[in-house]
């Protein structure tokens, strides 16, 4: 193991960041560098993401970071999964989408009108969410006929950079046209749902170099001096594939929880769960790197929380502080109503609280009477939500999980991983926060030879550098 440094742009669904991290002798040292919002944008269309927003944020985090490090060894780029542009020659076709756009009702249909959901489940091993990039693209409509390329969001990015097309293969393991046992784009399924198998990239996998720098990247980023020795290399760029690389966890015995907006909940297995209680329980086998299975499911996640908070933000012009309003929700004596978090009538943005409240209305169960009440419930939801998840993906892939690594921001959320350790009955380790930036940034550093080892050996550097919060389960 070497010393220098990579830098990591990480786009979130509410943010995102450039971060640097720094190697030397196997020690990991990071640095925001940047950080901007992420505001999607309605048009009388639908819902998009401000893809150039995003792209101008990155630039602006990049250029700080090579006034950091003029040396940088690489950049690589993650984002959420499933989204993408399609492009013509060097063109953008058109705004991306955002994924929780109400316009892909009708690619479901199509789509299952061609291939059910059964056989899909069989060729591409994924968990149904009715925004996967099959049904989105299904219901494209002419655009699909004019396009000659089809980039997901973080290959969109490394291209804006450097010119080169690819498909990274665990975000393009979300996108529906992989097959999840060659790995290879299933030609024949997407010529059955009208994509021509010509706008399909070739696939690269993590740690693989994109390409260098376009010369008016290298000037607007102030790099011209280092001569294009800085190319983006592909990393895990499925924001969920990266951060499973930094779950400092035992595969054999753990499983994790990626908690942002989504709460990712699964294990690593070596092979896909292709089985029908696997199916018939929703969970996914997505990409990993270095080969590995993603077995998971997809909880709604602190996009309940985030969400509520707006809507109140926005009603009263109150700026909500989330750690008070936690440690007002941990007061909360007597019980609260619990909701299902996997209901699909939690998935579109807006009135949040109030469709909380029809819910458990409509059970007969307690309505939440103030926003402490609310926080509450949510995270009594998210928990027990998350520890039938673990469960389930222990019972259907034979993971003996003897603890639960909760990854991202929600390990910063003591209440709810304390209350995930009471229901599950199982230890609780919280961190690293940044689990995403992590993963990337330490694809690229083996990639330049800074660390080396397999996943084991990654997972113990993260356990070194970053030591877990635990949680006990209590009665
Ligand atoms: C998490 C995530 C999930 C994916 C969802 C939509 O950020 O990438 O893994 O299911 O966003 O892309």
């Amino acid at each position: 193991s070497g010393v220098g440094s990579v830098a990591a742009v990480d786009l979130g669904a509410t943010s995102g960041r450039v971060i640097v991290g720094r190697f030397d002798g196997g020690r990991i040292g990071m640095e925001t560098v940047g950080r901007f919002a992420n505001t999607p944008v309605r048009t009388p269309d639908g819902l998009h993401w401000d893809l150039l927003g995003l792209y101008r944020g990155a630039l602006d985090g990049l250029r700080t970071a090579f006034r950091a490090e003029p040396r940088l060894a690489s950049i690589g780029v993650d984002s959420w999964a499933v989204d993408y542009a399609l492009t013509r020659g060097d063109r953008m076709l058109g705004v991306p989408y955002h994924y929780r756009d109400e316009r892909t009702a009708a690619g479901v249909e199509r789509v299952h009108a061609e291939a059910p959901f059964a056989e899909l489940y069989r060729r591409n091993g994924l968990q149904f969410l009715p925004f996967n990039t099959l049904y989105q693209l299904a219901a494209e409509g002419d655009a699909l006929g004019l396009a000659d390329g089809m980039l997901l969001i973080p290959d969109l990015v490394g291209w804006l950079l450097t010119g080169q097309r690819v498909a990274e293969r665990t975000n393009a393991s979300t996108t529906g046209l992989l097959d999840v046992r060659t790995r290879e784009w299933d030609v024949d399924l997407a010529g059955r749902i009208g994509v021509s198998a010509s706008i399909l990239p070739p696939l690269v996998d993590p740690g693989a170099e994109v390409g260098e720098l376009l010369p008016h990247v290298l000037q607007e980023l102030g790099a011209q001096d280092t001569g294009g020795r800085t190319p983006v290399v592909a990393v895990g760029s499925h924001d969920t594939a990266s951060a499973v690389v930094a779950v400092p966890m035992r595969a054999d015995r753990a499983a994790y929880i990626s908690c942002g907006t989504w709460g990712l909940v699964g294990v690593e297995t070596e092979r896909p769960v292709l089985t029908d209680a696997a199916r018939e329980a929703n969970f996914t086998n997505e990409g990993g790197v270095d080969g590995r299975v993603r077995f998971l499911h997809n909880v709604m996640g602190l996009w309940l929380l985030s969400e509520s908070v707006r809507a109140w933000e926005s009603e009263s012009g109150d700026s909500i502080d989330l750690p008070d309003l936690l440690a007002q929700a941990a007061a909360v004596e007597g019980p609260v109503g619990v909701f299902d978090a996997n209901d699909p009538v939690f998935m579109p943005p807006g009135g949040m609280p109030e469709r909380i409240a029809a819910w458990l209305r409509e059970r007969g169960q307690p309505v939440p009477a103030s926003r402490a009440e609310f926080a509450r419930s949510i995270v009594e939801s998210l928990a027990e939500a998350f520890a039938r998840a673990v469960a389930t993906a222990s019972e259907l892939s034979g993971v003996p999980v003897e603890t639960i690594h909760v990854v991202g921001g929600g390990a910063l959320n003591e209440l709810l991983c304390q209350r995930l350790a009471d229901r599950s009955g199982l230890e609780v380790l919280a961190g690293p926060v940044e689990a995403t930036a992590i993963g990337n940034l330490l694809v690229q550093a083996r990639a330049a030879g800074l660390v080396t080892g397999d996943l084991d050996a990654l997972r113990a550097a993260v356990a070194a550098a970053f030591e877990p919060r635990r949680h006990v389960p209590r009665r």
